[in-house]
């Protein structure tokens, strides 16, 4: 009811005042630019009918990693029921398939191959990179794209020309935390940097955080190391503080993540934490609690982005969940948009049901990267050609800063850059 009231009001606006915006990009010397997206044209009280199109997530919605999981399939949620009231792909529904990958690379691997035999076109997921560098080949061997919506590990669009990613990766979001720690202390000198050894993705990051760590010309006084797994990290937290580090960087996933700021805390550190993209959730707040106060994390999206269909998204989030929306909901539901959107520009172009499931699947692919969207993440497009096939272009990124509440539960993320 009150999401149909909503998209009302989205018709009204006509989602489609989107202002041109330059889009720089990504990773790579030269700076691809994307032609500026048409909005989404949102077709309200279009009766659906036909055989839904299915589109498997594949997320974790149980073990640790649900803690981000769960933010994404909310955001996917909110992107089926929006974009099947828009009139589905030209009045034929789209049908979301669940698929729990819970927190390892099994989990992953079965999730990819029960979608794939469900025959859906193409498949948002999985949570983590440490699980896509092994579910992801079967979706590419199988010839269904895959949009990644969180995997921001170095190397996602390069295990296969089927493998995309709606998360930009960590070398373009992750330095602007480390710039948005200096201008909150600009005397800061020796940087203590810790992460989990045993994920791809928190490998990844660190490397990042290391050489921007160098190139800004501070002292990267000490790396330390864990586990996803563990619990007690006084042995680093001692080695680091030894050598009095005004920033602690943290590259981790959620549950260890919280736990070694909160440990930080309790040793008495002072100084600025910058978290990674794994502690990139409200969820971090049962396990650090009033001790999460102050984290800087980079962050992919913003719920200012003006334009409607980010409005339109927020204002659904909002009303269901009481808060903000977070990056990995925003992220979520523009991985869908981007399979609706391909999906119907096909459909115009030769028909769905002209097509066999493989040669679907095939030209969704050729299709999906050859577009530009106007996202709640901003106006995005896709390196179409060569090894980074399938990486996203981005323009925007942004910094926020964790502020609990006196409660010591609850609190929010505010935009500092
Ligand atoms: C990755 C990530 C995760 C922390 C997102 C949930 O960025 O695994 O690549």
């Amino acid at each position: 009811m009150q999401i149909k009231r909503l998209l009302s009001l989205a018709a009204l606006l006509g989602l489609a005042s989107l202002s041109i915006v330059a889009v720089v990009a990504q990773e790579a010397t030269e700076t691809p630019t994307i032609e500026p997206p048409t909005p989404f044209d949102c077709k309200e009280g279009v009766e659906l009918k036909g055989e839904p199109i299915k589109i498997g997530i594949a997320v974790a919605q149980t073990s640790n990693v649900a803690l981000l999981g769960q933010e994404q399939v909310i955001g996917a949620q909110i992107a089926g029921e929006f974009f099947n009231n828009c009139g589905g792909i030209n009045g034929r529904p789209i049908q979301l398939v669940f698929q729990d990958t819970a927190g390892d690379e099994a989990g992953a691997i079965n999730a990819f191959q029960t979608v794939i035999a469900d025959g859906v076109v193409g498949i948002v997921g999985p949570t983590l990179s440490q699980q896509a560098f092994a579910s992801d080949p079967i979706a590419n061997d199988a010839g269904v794209p895959v949009m990644a919506p969180s995997n921001t590990a170095r190397g996602i669009p390069q295990i296969g020309r089927y493998i995309s990613r709606i998360s930009a990766p960590v070398a373009i979001v992750a330095p602007n935390a480390v710039a948005a720690a200096l201008d909150l202390n600009p005397d800061i000198k020796n940087v203590a940097v810790f992460y989990a050894q045993n994920d791809a993705f928190a490998s990844s990051e660190t490397v990042t955080f290391q050489e921007t760590v160098n190139k800004l010309g501070l002292n990267l006084a000490t790396v330390q190391t864990f586990q996803t797994t563990d619990t007690d990290f006084s042995a680093q937290i001692s080695n680091a503080l030894a050598l009095d580090p005004q920033l602690v960087i943290i590259s981790g996933l959620a549950a260890d993540g919280g736990n070694l700021v909160k440990q930080l805390r309790e040793f008495g550190y002072e100084g600025l934490i910058v978290g990674g993209n794994g502690l990139n959730t409200a969820n971090i707040f049962p396990v650090c609690q009033a001790l999460c106060d102050g984290i800087i994390i980079a962050q992919a999206y913003s719920y200012a982005n003006e334009s409607p269909i980010n409005q339109t998204f927020r204002e659904i989030y909002k009303e269901a969940q009481g808060k903000e929306p977070p990056q990995f909901s925003a992220q979520a539901f523009a991985a869908v948009q981007v399979f609706v959107e391909a999906l119907i520009a096909l459909d115009n172009e030769v028909g769905l049901d002209t097509l066999e499931l493989a040669e679907l699947r095939t030209r969704l692919n050729d299709t999906l990267l050859n577009m530009t969207y106007d996202t709640p993440l901003g106006p995005v497009g896709f390196v179409s050609e060569g090894e980074a096939d399938g990486e996203i272009i981005q323009g925007q990124f942004y910094v926020a800063q964790i502020q609990m509440n006196e409660d010591g539960q609850t609190g929010s993320f505010v935009f500092i850059r």
